[in-house]
């Protein structure tokens, strides 16, 4: 085979021989988007959209300026840097294809670890109207039993003492947004696109919460200046492997150090509420509406929720891919049942959405053979996910007599993933900011189940419902005692009947 091609701003009209490349002029795109960052998921998504619709001509100034915000972000920063800010996305379709483009509105791309105050004009400069962010569930750093910021946190505590070198969002944002005020300069947008409900409105609860401490005279021009519309975000983008940058070398010659791989399905509902303009998202399928709640909470608690009941339980019988587990039809039987029994009532009404396509797309799109998602990125940090995907789920139940079962069981398997190892002995790769605490609480719970459930910064007050705690000790003794799968079998057979 011949020499790969490094893709490169200077290679691309070669590589536009063999893989659609953007046809817009980069060096005319300015960055108005500032994104916090620039992992898979913002890569597959809105980077993807944004391609997309500088490809339309005509909104050159809506490219993005990527943000590597932690000291371990230094390797996407410097694949980009090498790349100009190109890479590839591979869409790895239902039938076993692979649609291959590349993505070119990633324009500039900063490293924040060694360029605080760079950052931190970047997100001042008045060309910037939308700071945007992916910085995972657990990012918005709130306490899930009370809903209020952790200044405890040791990075929180940095960034009040150390507002020229800050390490969390909420310290750059504070920076930023002083510039702003003492310039003059309008203010700008701030969209989370993180899995949390009303994304929204959280970011703006915890943004205010840290500027109320740090810098107390920026709360009403924050409030006044600065919009931060919810949003729900959809493209399932498993983890790169090295395999995926082969594949991608052997079919088109291009090396790509770190490529995306995702889903063909794409959505993104977007409350309409921008402080300083906005990209024209809606001429390439992003739907803008005015209240995004209902189809936050249909995506979090089917798809995701739907996520974290295969991770975990596929996690314990030994699957190592979200398709093989969705696949086992035990399994899938018990996710439909989670889903139609327990989530479905807890939704409410969902004007104008079909929930009976939407599950069974679901189960098409979980069930994709191609991308082989894996079950440990599923379970990684499922303590910042249970609360936000699953919880909502069991105290809407909770609180209407309804059925829990499911989740009951769910959250007992997740107690007995915790102690390490699935049921045929084999050690769990556990990634997860509770990694340790987890652990301890679960070999605490060998012989009192009922302890997992006093983390309460996960549980919150759920152990104080005698109801659920019964159905999760059964579900935990039985798992124990049976394994999973048979405990998957009875529950599916004893709701037929
Ligand atoms: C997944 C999500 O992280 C998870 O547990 O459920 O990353 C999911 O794949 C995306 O939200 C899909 O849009």
């Amino acid at each position: 085979m011949d020499k790969p091609i490094p893709l490169n701003q200077e290679n691309l009209s070669q590589i536009a021989e063999v893989v659609s490349c953007p046809t817009y002029d980069r060096s005319k795109v300015n960055a108005g988007i500032v994104h916090v960052g620039i992992g898979g998921f913002h890569r597959a998504h809105q980077a993807y959209y944004t391609n997309e619709l500088l490809e339309k001509g005509g909104h050159h100034n809506w490219g993005i300026c990527g943000i590597a915000l932690l000291p371990f972000d230094d390797k996407i920063y410097q694949v980009l840097k090498n790349q100009d800010g190109l890479y590839t996305v591979m869409i790895k379709e239902l039938d076993g294809s692979l649609s291959i483009k590349v993505i070119g509105s990633i324009v500039e791309y900063l490293f924040a670890p060694n360029n605080p105050l760079i950052v931190i004009e970047k997100m001042a400069d008045p060309n910037t109207r939308i700071i945007s962010l992916t910085i995972t569930e657990g990012g918005y750093n709130y306490d899930e039993a009370t809903g209020e910021f952790i200044f405890e946190n040791p990075n929180i505590q940095h960034d009040l003492t150390h507002p020229d070198a800050p390490k969390t969002i909420f310290g750059y944002l504070a920076q930023a947004f002083k510039l702003r005020k003492e310039r003059g300069t309008q203010g700008c947008t701030i969209q989370s696109c993180d899995n949390i409900q009303g994304n929204g409105h959280v970011t703006k609860k915890m943004v205010l919460s840290y500027i109320k401490k740090a810098e107390p005279d920026l709360v009403a021009w924050v409030n006044s200046n600065i919009a931060f519309p919810n949003s729900m975000v959809d493209r399932i983008t498993p983890v790169t492997t090295k395999d995926d940058i082969e594949l991608l070398k052997d079919k088109t010659g291009i090396q790509d150090d770190w490529p995306v791989v995702c889903e063909p399905f794409l959505q993104w509902v977007i409350e309409d509420d921008f402080s300083s303009g906005r990209p024209a998202w809606e001429e390439v399928g992003a739907q803008f509406v005015s209240d995004v709640a209902p189809y936050e909470r249909m995506k979090l608690s089917l798809l995701n929720a739907g996520h974290s009941v295969l991770g975990i339980l596929g996690a314990l019988v030994g699957y190592n891919t979200i398709d093989e587990v969705v696949n086992d039809l035990d399994i899938k039987t018990f996710l439909i049942t989670f889903m139609d029994k327990e989530v479905t009532p807890s939704l409410g009404e969902l004007k104008g959405i079909d929930l009976k396509s939407y599950k069974a797309s679901l189960i098409e799109r979980f069930g994709n053979q191609n991308i082989k998602d894996q079950v440990t990125r599923i379970c990684s940090e499922s303590s910042a996910k249970i609360p936000k995907f699953l919880l909502p789920t069991v105290k809407y139940q909770l609180s209407n007599e309804g059925e829990f079962s499911y989740s009951a069981l769910v959250i007992a398997a997740w107690a007995i993933y915790n102690k390490g190892l699935n049921e045929n002995g084999d050690l769990l790769e556990i990634s997860d900011a509770m990694k340790d605490e987890l652990k301890q609480k679960a070999l605490m719970s060998i012989n009192n189940p009922k302890l997992f459930l006093e983390l309460e910064s996960v549980f919150g007050v759920l152990k104080e419902s005698s109801q659920f705690v019964e159905a999760y000790e059964r579900a935990y003794n039985k798992i124990v005692k049976y394994g999973i799968k048979k405990c998957v079998k009875d529950i599916n057979s004893s709701l037929k009947k």
